[in-house]
Order: structure tokens, then C-alpha cells, then sequence
């Protein structure tokens, strides 16, 4: 793919092929896709409001597995102008609906994942555990909002996972590392681990595993993140606590069976 006009509102030029290598893949890595200056002029707007609303404050050695991987901060486009013009992108919005084969998609949530110097790794897993949503219609986009080499710890695929059933009952923890690491190397998934220039980004769908690993530069990873959903999906079935969490803090007012119209969970695209 060649981005001719990466601005925030324009059409990215996206092949057949693309989607067909998303459709096969579960994910895709696009290159080019946002100017790296509009990215770093929104970088230390979003940095702030991360540090601000970032609720974690133990050192390294006394957190949980995921509170290693990331500082996690959601809903930011309430909080940031930044944060809320990338979440917005229409640029973006339209290569998910175009990824994912829908004329339409809304959001479900933002989140940036900040993985600190010294961070851990991201444990293995497919978001989607989380999610009480009706189909499989939905895709993150992660936007390093700095070149982000191997030694920062960039997010990673196994190619073709999204098919792959096993372990989609596990939540992200040691033991969905330990369990898919062994599952997916002992059915021969090629895992897809690339650095990120800055304006590159990657789209995965919910089911599909990905994981990444430790934080050994001195700086900050800072990642924001937006999910899409088909904005004809619908709410359920609700099957785990967290999914009951998702549905209460991410779409509220929705009930089971709803498409989930509520004011978190704009279209945006067309
Ligand atoms: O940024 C990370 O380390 C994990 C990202 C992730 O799991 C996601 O975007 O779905």
C-alpha cells in the first residue's frame, strides 16, 4: 500500500489484495499510513493525559503480569483533542470497514498501551475473550506513536491464528503465554514480529493471537490503539464477567441482543 496523502480524514489507497491478506492473515501491517508529523505533534498531548488518568502506580517488581506489559488508559478521546482526532480518522475508520467487509463500522473503545522502559511482555492472547459482541466483525488498530524497533517491544501476530480455536477461552495472563506459546509453535503458525517505522500501522481482528514482547530500550513504547466493530453488530452472547464489564463501562444503556447505539460507540465511517 502507497499513502499518498496521509491526513487524518482522506482516503488511503487499499488493494483487493490487502483485504484478502487480512482475510487470510487476520491481520495486516500497512505502511505509510499516517504522517509521522501530524502523529508527533499529538504524541505529548496524548503522553500527558496517559500519565494523568494512568491508575497503576507500583513499581515494576510488584505488578501483575499485565500491569508489566502496559499502562492501559481508555475512553482517552473523552479526555484528549490528540486522541480524539485519531480515534475519528476517517482515514482509519475506512480501511477497517474495508478490511473487515462491512459498509459501516463504530467504535467499541480506544485505549493506549504504554509499555514503560523495563516493561514486560504481552502475554499471548485474542481480544475478542473480552468482547460480548455477535460475530467476528471487529479489528484493532495500533499506532505507534514513535518508531518503535524490536528492543521496545512491538506487537506481533501469529499468521492465521484467527481460525485457530484453542485457547480462546483464556484471558491475557502467564497462562495464555504458556498455553498458546505451545499451541500455536506445535501447529506450525508462523509468528510475524516486525519493527514499526513511525506512521505504520497494523489492523488484527479479534480472534486472531498476538502478543509482544518486553520493553529493553530507555524509552517509553506509547501505542494508541482503536477498536471497530460492525456497526450493524449486536450485543452478546455474554458469556464471562469481563465481557458483563465490557458491556457495562464500554457500552452502556445496551442490552443483550441491541445493536449497541449508545453515546460511546459513534459510527465513524461513511
Ligand atoms: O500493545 C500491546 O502490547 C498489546 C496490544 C494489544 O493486545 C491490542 O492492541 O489488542
Amino acid at each position: 500500500m502507497t499513502a499518498t496523502s496521509p491526513g487524518l480524514t482522506d482516503r488511503a489507497p487499499l488493494a483487493d489484495a490487502d483485504v484478502d491478506a487480512f482475510e487470510r492473515d487476520g491481520y495486516i501491517r500497512l505502511k505509510n499510513v499516517l504522517d509521522p508529523g501530524l502523529l508527533r505533534e499529538r504524541e505529548p498531548e496524548i503522553t500527558t493525559k496517559v500519565l494523568e488518568l494512568n491508575t497503576v502506580h507500583a513499581p515494576m517488581a510488584e505488578r501483575t503480569t499485565t500491569q508489566k506489559a502496559f499502562l492501559q488508559v481508555g475512553n482517552l478521546w473523552k479526555h484528549s483533542q490528540a486522541a480524539h482526532d485519531l480515534v475519528f480518522s476517517r482515514r482509519l475508520a475506512r480501511i477497517a470497514a474495508s478490511l473487515l467487509q462491512v459498509d459501516s463500522v463504530r467504535l467499541y473503545a480506544d485505549q493506549a498501551l504504554y509499555k514503560e522502559p523495563s516493561g514486560g511482555i504481552t502475554p499471548w492472547h485474542a481480544d475478542q475473550y473480552y468482547w460480548p459482541l455477535s460475530t467476528d466483525r471487529t479489528c484493532t488498530v495500533w499506532i505507534p506513536l514513535q518508531d518503535t524497533p524490536l528492543d521496545m517491544g512491538p506487537l506481533s501476530f501469529a499468521r492465521g491464528s484467527h481460525r485457530f480455536e484453542f485457547g480462546r477461552d483464556l484471558k491475557i495472563s502467564d497462562e495464555s503465554e504458556r498455553a498458546l506459546q505451545e499451541a500455536l509453535q506445535r501447529e506450525d503458525f508462523p509468528i510475524d514480529e516486525a519493527p514499526y517505522d513511525l506512521g505504520d500501522v497494523s489492523f488484527h481482528l479479534g480472534w486472531t493471537f498476538h502478543r509482544a514482547g518486553r520493553n529493553t530500550g530507555t524509552e517509553p513504547r506509547r501505542v494508541m490503539t482503536v477498536i471497530y466493530m460492525d456497526a450493524d453488530i449486536r450485543v452478546g452472547p455474554l458469556v464471562r464477567p469481563e465481557q458483563q464489564n465490557d458491556l457495562d463501562v464500554l457500552m452502556p444503556g445496551a442490552t443483550l441482543g441491541d445493536v449497541p447505539d449508545t453515546p460511546l460507540n459513534p459510527v465513524l465511517y461513511p
